[in-house]
């Protein structure tokens, strides 16, 4: 991991916050190394040469090849921090007014020897050479180039509906048990894999958008939507015989979040996706992705009530409810509960929560949201039945809860769990305000983890274990192990499984991130993440022994890391 020269100490809270800032960054090192599998380790999809040049009074002059040069380093090391505009997100803001004050001298320190606070060592890593790290200082004093717009006419010339609806098939027409189906992310292959939870064998191997990002279930579990970095979405037909892509579109230039809608009457009828640049969601048809309405995200923050030119659209989710899709605007810190039924006027409740909005789940109920506003280190709670903020809660530094885990705390009822990235606590949340009204929405327990750098935390309603990875640890041993506690006795502390030596891969990094189920609930499936050139697998425990069960290995495996059970991410299961 690049930033561990100046970062590695044994205070797990600033390596943990060390490593997501630096990673955050959207890097593509020149020299391939270990850091390359790592959180934000991503080129943005956005095409440099298509930012707008302006030059700035009071930035020392830059040639036109210097000023190109410069772009193309921000777009791929420093935007997914910093924002296109470089208003800051994770990263501080870089806007000329700030970076002309703080001076050329200032500036290079900074990228050269980065900041305990999460900004990458740039220059002692050798990520950047002396020339650059000048370059960069004096291109940060200028004015933000702004990437083009993307709207209708755009994701039109996009939209392909390689199989109408009608010339789909009626009926299954593959002998696949669907719902113990897997799609597996396959990030820097730009593909997924479909793979039989059964019989562990992969069905089929499937393009898709860059770097791809997530998959989810239509209501009906008959589609999966996959979204790319690029902002491309692949629709997927499982009733095929082979089952493929029936629809593409791209929405957008750079992307994190698909969705569609379930509430009764409306399964499978929208599909929704938010974009990172230009900051906005889409709503599409749910048979045909196409694209239907258009809404931007810019606006004021919650707190200084700013405008915000660029507020990204992170998780987003479907509520039961009402017939809303939940859209989290990151930067802006607001929830919009976004209603469907006329899509010619369309309603859109705005809660405030906090800012920096990413990832969230469904508590047991499914009737509230739960979801982090990361680097407030808080979790607001979203009633979706009442469309109302009802709870805003302080946990712990940097929440990146996944989609969460729902249990049975045997002293506290029921609650929602979230690990973090900044320290290594795992923060159990009431969600019972009826049965349990002194603790809901209130953080009952605190269990101690294996480190900062979680990112994924899962159950399922029929296991006793609650599982915590550690992927971005700077420790090895950390990062290439997963903690598990007996949620029936949660004081007894957690026991760690070593799935990265279980794998044998040789080489790597080996990140072992993302615990995801089986429809039974009986079996654990983990992904281990290693280069693109390097070999990784999946390695599926068996829930109730905790003993290894399976190795998936397959060459075209290539950097798997999300995995979407079908029936649990349908039902939303966690
Ligand atoms: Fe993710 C979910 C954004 C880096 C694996 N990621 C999400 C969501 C957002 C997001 C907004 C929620 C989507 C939703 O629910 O609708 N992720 C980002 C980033 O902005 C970030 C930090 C940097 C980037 O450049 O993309 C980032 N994410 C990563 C990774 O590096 C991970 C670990 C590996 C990878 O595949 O790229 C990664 N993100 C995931 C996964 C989920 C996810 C597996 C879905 C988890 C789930 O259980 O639902």
């Amino acid at each position: 991991m690049r930033v561990t020269n100046l970062f590695f100490q044994p205070l797990a809270l600033a390596v943990a916050v060390a490593s997501f800032g630096a990673l955050t960054a959207h890097a593509a090192p020149k020299n391939p190394d270990p850091s390359v599998t790592a959180y934000e380790g991503t080129a943005s999809a956005i095409d440099p040469g298509s930012a707008k040049v302006v030059r700035t009074p009071g930035a020392p002059d830059l040639t036109e090849a210097e000023f190109e040069k410069a772009k193309q380093i921000f777009f791929e090391r420093c935007a997914g921090c910093h924002g296109v505009l470089r208003k800051g997100a994770t990263g501080k803001p870089l806007t000329p007014d700030i970076t002309q004050e703080r001076g050329i001298d200032y500036l290079k320190a900074f990228i050269t020897y980065g900041s305990p606070a999460g900004m990458p060592n740039w220059g002692t890593s050798g990520e950047l050479t002396d020339a650059e790290i000048d370059l960069m200082a004096k291109y940060l004093m200028h004015q933000p180039p702004e990437p083009p717009e993307f709207g209708l006419a755009d994701m039109k010339a996009t939209w392909q509906v390689v199989v109408p609806p009608e010339d789909r098939p009626k009926k299954q027409l593959n002998d696949l048990n669907l719902k113990n189906l897997f799609s597996v992310t396959l990030r820097d292959a730009g593909q997924i894999a479909l793979i039989d939870g059964d019989s562990k064998e992969i069905v089929e191997v499937i393009d898709t958008g860059y770097a791809v990002h997530i998959s989810r279930m239509s209501a009906s579990g008959r589609y999966v939507f996959v979204i790319g970095r690029d902002a491309r979405i692949n629709m997927i037909d499982l009733w095929m015989e082979h089952p493929a892509t029936v629809a593409t579109i791209k929405v957008g230039l750079e992307a994190r979040s698909v969705e569609t809608s379930k509430y009764k009457g409306y399964e499978d009828k929208y599909a929704i996706a938010g974009t990172y640049w230009p900051p906005q969601f889409v709503i599409m048809d749910g048979q045909t992705l196409e694209p239907k309405k258009i809404v931007g995200t810019r606006g004021m923050t919650v707190d200084t009530q700013e405008y915000h030119p660029e507020p990204r659209v992170a998780a987003i989710v479907s509520s039961l409810q009402q017939p809303e899709f939940i859209v989290n605007v990151k930067e802006t810190g607001k929830v919009k509960l976004v209603n469907y039924e006329n899509l010619d006027a369309v309603t859109i409740t705005t809660i405030d929560a906090a800012r920096f909005l990413h990832d969230g789940g469904w508590d047991s109920s499914l009737r509230y949201f739960l979801t982090a506003a990361n680097q407030s280190d808080k979790i607001a709670v979203i009633d979706s039945k009442e469309r109302e903020l009802e709870a805003l809660i302080d946990v712990g530094k940097i929440p990146h809860p996944g989609r969460g885990a729902n249990f049975v705390d045997p002293e506290h009822g029921p609650v929602w769990a979230t690990s973090h990235l900044g320290d290594p606590t795992i923060q159990l949340i009431g969600t019972d305000p009826e049965g349990h009204p002194d603790k809901a929405w209130k953080v009952v327990r605190t269990l101690n983890g294996q480190g900062g750098g979680s990112l994924f935390v899962k159950t399922h309603p029929k296991s006793n274990n609650l599982w915590v990875d550690t992927a971005l640890n700077p420790a090895e041993a950390v990062s290439q192990s997963v903690a598990v506690y007996n949620i029936d006795n949660l004081d007894a502390g957690y026991e760690v499984l070593p799935i990265a030596e279980w794998a044998d891969l040789g080489e790597g990094p080996k990140r072992v991130v993302q615990p995801e189920y089986n429809i039974a609930g009986d079996e654990v499936w983990f992904s281990v993440w290693n280069g693109k050139e390097q070999t990784s697998a999946l390695v599926v425990v068996d829930d109730k022994t905790r003993k290894l069960k399976k190795v998936i290995k397959d060459e075209r495996l290539v950097t798997p890391t999300g995995k979407f059970n079908v029936y649990n991410t349908q039902h939303d299961v966690y």
